[in-house]
């Protein structure tokens, strides 16, 4: 009789990369070397895959020339970092002895502030081997390898112990996977009454469907954005009752405008400035608890 192969941890030889699309998102990520993203990492060693939240200082887009493009690419890492602080202010009451998981954890960014912050032990799975190499690394260099951890696992099967979580986060991963399997296996995760964070960018059900803006976004980063009512209804179906619910759109264009103006820009401004402004995409956060 033919078996699934489930990557779980009780199996270690199993298959993390279950489809091609998979295979596709985790070359993407393997590959992935942007100065947009590096050079702004290398700032201050934290390595961020989000955007920006927050009014940007104007005076960088002024002064003195041959410090410009630093203070630009500066100024773009702080936006960044604080869209992380927002995101774990929303974590609720975090203690040393909690465990915290970190789904699709990129460079490790958001990661190594949550560790930071709480003193709890973060472990952080991504598809991508080449960041899982990249964030321990780095987790080494500052010294909290013992409490940080990366795992080329994927996070609609992660193959952590049932109730294990204080908490979960997803910044901006949601959109590559299914939302009922995600939240399915974040429910069984989550210790009753703990806390699961989301930020991310859906397509506004009110416009009807998918823009053309909004497909750019998917075509670039070989992704899926979802509608904002399958969130709640995934949610809803998993034991998942939202706190609360912000639209971060107004704070995040202003980092998209700094971005556009920068050497660093990929071309993707314009299609994230004209969803936005057109109303057919919102950056949300959402932070529920598990009931
Ligand atoms: N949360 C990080 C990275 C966001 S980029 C940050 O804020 O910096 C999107 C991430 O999602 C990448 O690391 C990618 O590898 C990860 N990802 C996509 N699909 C995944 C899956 N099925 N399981 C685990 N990680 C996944
Ligand atoms: C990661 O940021 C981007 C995504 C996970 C894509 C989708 C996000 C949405 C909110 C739709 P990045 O920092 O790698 O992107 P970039 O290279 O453009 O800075
Ligand atoms: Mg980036």
């Amino acid at each position: 009789m033919a078996t699934t192969i489930q990557p779980t941890a009780a199996d270690p030889t199993a298959k993390v990369l279950r489809t091609p699309y998979q295979e596709s998102v985790a070359a993407y990520w393997n590959a992935e070397r942007d100065p947009v993203n590096l050079r702004l990492g290398e700032v201050d060693g934290l390595y961020h895959h989000h955007y920006g939240l927050g009014d940007y200082d104007p005076s960088v887009l002024e002064g003195p020339e041959d410090t410009r493009e630093k203070r630009i690419i500066e100024e773009m890492h702080r936006l960044e970092t604080a869209q992380a602080d927002v995101l774990l202010d929303h974590l609720g009451a975090v203690r040393p002895e909690d465990r915290l998981l970190d789904a699709g954890s990129g460079r490790g960014g958001t990661s190594i502030m949550a560790n930071a912050r709480f003193g709890a032990h973060v472990d952080g799975v991504t598809i991508s081997e080449s960041q899982v190499a990249f964030a321990n690394d780095r987790a080494a260099e500052l010294g909290v390898a013992d409490r940080v951890r990366f795992h080329f696992r994927n996070m609609l099967d992660t193959g952590f112990a049932t109730g294990s979580r204080r908490g979960i986060w997803t910044n901006e991963t949601t959109m590559y996977v299914d939302l009922m399997e995600l939240f399915a296996e974040f429910s069984r995760l989550l210790e009753f009454g703990g806390r699961y964070v989301c930020i991310t960018g859906c397509y506004n059900d009110l416009t009807g469907g998918r823009s053309k803006a909004v497909s750019r976004i998917d075509e670039h980063y070989t992704c899926n954005i979802h509608p904002r009512s399958a969130y709640f209804k995934a949610l809803a179906a998993n034991r998942l009752a939202p706190i609360t619910v912000t639209d971060l759109t107004p704070a995040t264009i202003p980092y998209w405008e700094l971005r556009a103006r920068s050497s660093v820009a990929t071309g993707i401004e314009d299609p994230f400035l004209t969803a936005y402004k057109e109303g057919s995409f919102h950056y949300l956060l959402i932070a529920a608890d598990r009931i």
